[in-house]
């Protein structure tokens, strides 16, 4: 019902329909609510141990409290949660009220001077981490914005081997309007006509191997790019893209799993369930 709900807004605009349906092209399923079972999905994951990657340096660090207790309320409840947490602060984090079941991880990372290095970093982090501790420790991998909160139920039918979520910016719009890299000197370049969706880096995630390729595609592409004295449009958000490009998802979330109230057509998006933080962009810079 919510689909063709979703398809009958869609008419009263001149819109593109390829992010309301419920399949992609190559098959993998768009996550929209009332398109699964999660009393059967919860039973299958019975044992699914799950990560959740989230990086807070500098002034960012203000989001984490707010992003951890939101996360205890709505992020695979019932299920057995590690949060790997990167901050630059260690000793200021403020520590939610943990579930049985869930740990609480803290790393220290360097906090790089430039921000544009800081969320380039968060792919380097996880090369490190994909290969050497969490193959051990979880079977899936989440990685994570911190300026946003959980707002509604986020659970294990986001897990798949390789997933990303469409960008709410634009998920109605045409491919040549979306933001990827175009110059074909960047690694991140896509040419036109290729590309399927806007990913956004601020949710995406699968099987720790998989996140490990793909952490190492971007943070290659990332070295390669510094060499040339260039930098992809949207840093590594413009990597990832070029990844998926490529590597196409396994499993594709629907805006549902990255929301922003600024934005228009919200009426598309019945569950809010992961959103953004309104931030004085000036305020916040480092
Ligand atoms: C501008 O001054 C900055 S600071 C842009 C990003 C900054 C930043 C980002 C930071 O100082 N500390 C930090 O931990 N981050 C991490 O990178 C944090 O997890 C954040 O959610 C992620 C991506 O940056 P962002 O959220 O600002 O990116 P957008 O604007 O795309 O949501
Ligand atoms: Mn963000």
């Amino acid at each position: 019902m919510a689909h063709c709900e979703r398809k009958l807004l869609v008419k009263s605009g001149n819109h593109r329909k390829m992010a309301l349906n419920v399949l992609s092209p190559w098959l993998a399923p768009i996550v929209w609510d009332g398109t699964y079972d999660l009393s059967i999905l919860d039973k299958q994951h019975n044992n699914t141990r799950i990560g959740l990657f989230v990086f807070a340096v500098k002034k960012y660090i203000r989001f984490l409290q707010l992003f951890l207790e939101s996360a205890e309320r709505y992020f695979m409840v019932g299920h057995k949660v590690t949060y790997y947490v990167f901050t630059d602060k260690v000793d200021e984090v403020v520590k939610p009220k943990i579930a049985d079941g869930r740990i609480l991880q803290l790393h220290s990372v360097v906090a790089d001077q430039r921000w544009q290095d800081v969320s380039m970093r968060r792919m380097e982090i996880l090369t490190v981490y994909t290969k050497k501790h969490m193959p051990n420790e979880i079977d899936y991998l989440v990685c994570a914005d911190v300026d946003m909160v959980f707002n509604d139920h986020v659970g294990v039918e986001i897990l798949g081997d390789l997933v990303a979520t469409i960008h709410p910016g634009y998920f109605l719009a045409e491919p040549q309007h979306f933001n990827y890299e175009r110059r074909p000197i960047s690694a991140a370049y896509i040419p036109d006509g290729e590309g399927d969706f806007y990913y956004m880096a601020a949710f995406y995630g699968g099987k720790v191997d998989k996140i490990y390729r793909l952490s190492m595609a971007c943070k290659n592409g990332i070295i390669e790019d510094k060499k040339k004295n260039i930098e992809a449009l949207w840093q590594e958000e413009s990597h990832l893209n070029r990844y998926l490009v490529y590597n196409k998802p396994t499993k594709v979330l629907s805006p549902e799993y990255i929301w922003d109230t600024k934005l228009p057509h919200g009426e598309f998006i019945k569950k809010k369930r992961f959103i953004a933080v309104h931030k004085d962009h000036q305020e916040v810079r480092n």
